[in-house]
């Protein structure tokens, strides 16, 4: 017989807006913003079924025998992606993720770190493998899970960083468009809003090669 062919899997969740890294605060020289604190929690059950409660004996109610027992494993990767969602780098050596968290016994993975750097977030949700199926009949890969996230902003607009040709042929060359959408580039989004308009050639030049 060959070896089972194992199922693999993940869900991704885009973050559509930018978040901000750490940066110079213009109302304070010399000091910085700090930058964009991303959360998030991914929850899940473990499979434990018992047969049916037994009330034939009124004064003695049993539980019945465990038919089912299993843990799935999940993991929780974050990514920098561009506009359009593609990861940046690669993402099958494992150099491009940002941040993971991947315990292996739990039904809890967490995550909450300051962004390294600008960029758009994708949180990507992983199966990893099932264990503890000790009577081998459950399915693999199926489980429900919650994934919750929230995003503590940095004070906006701020971008305040020199800026120069670099960010002005990205707005002219993405103007009108927006994240998800072609020509969107994160030089050109000089506020950093998702979208690219007069506001960010404003931005530009009032940031102009300081
Ligand atoms: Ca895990
Ligand atoms: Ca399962
Ligand atoms: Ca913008």
């Amino acid at each position: 017989m060959g070896a089972a062919v194992e199922p693999d899997g993940f869900i991704d969740y885009v973050i559509r807006v930018p978040l901000l890294a750490t940066r110079p605060d213009p109302s304070n020289p010399g000091l910085l913003l700090p930058a964009d604190r991303l959360t998030v929690t991914l929850s899940w059950l473990r499979t434990i079924i018992f047969d049916e409660i037994s009330f034939a004996s009124a004064s003695d109610p049993r539980i019945g025998s465990v038919e089912a027992l299993e843990l799935e494993d999940l993991n929780l990767e974050i990514y920098l992606t561009d506009a359009l969602g593609n990861i940046i780098g690669n993402e099958f050596d494992g150099t491009a993720v940002v941040r993971s968290s991947a315990s292996t016994v739990n039904t809890t993975e967490h995550l909450s770190f300051e962004v390294p750097q600008d960029g758009i977030y994708l949180i990507r949700v992983r199966w990893i493998t099932t264990t503890n199926d000790i009577f081998a009949n459950q399915p693999a890969a199926e489980v429900r899970y919650g994934v919750a996230w929230r995003v503590d902003f940095s004070p906006r607009p701020a971008v305040f960083r020199p800026m120069g040709f670099k960010e002005l042929a990205g707005a002219l060359a993405g103007f009108g468009s927006e994240i998800g959408t072609d020509g969107y580039q994160l030089d050109g989004d000089a506020d950093k809003d998702g979208a690219i308009n007069f506001d960010d050639i404003t931005t530009i030049l009032a940031n102009w090669e300081r």
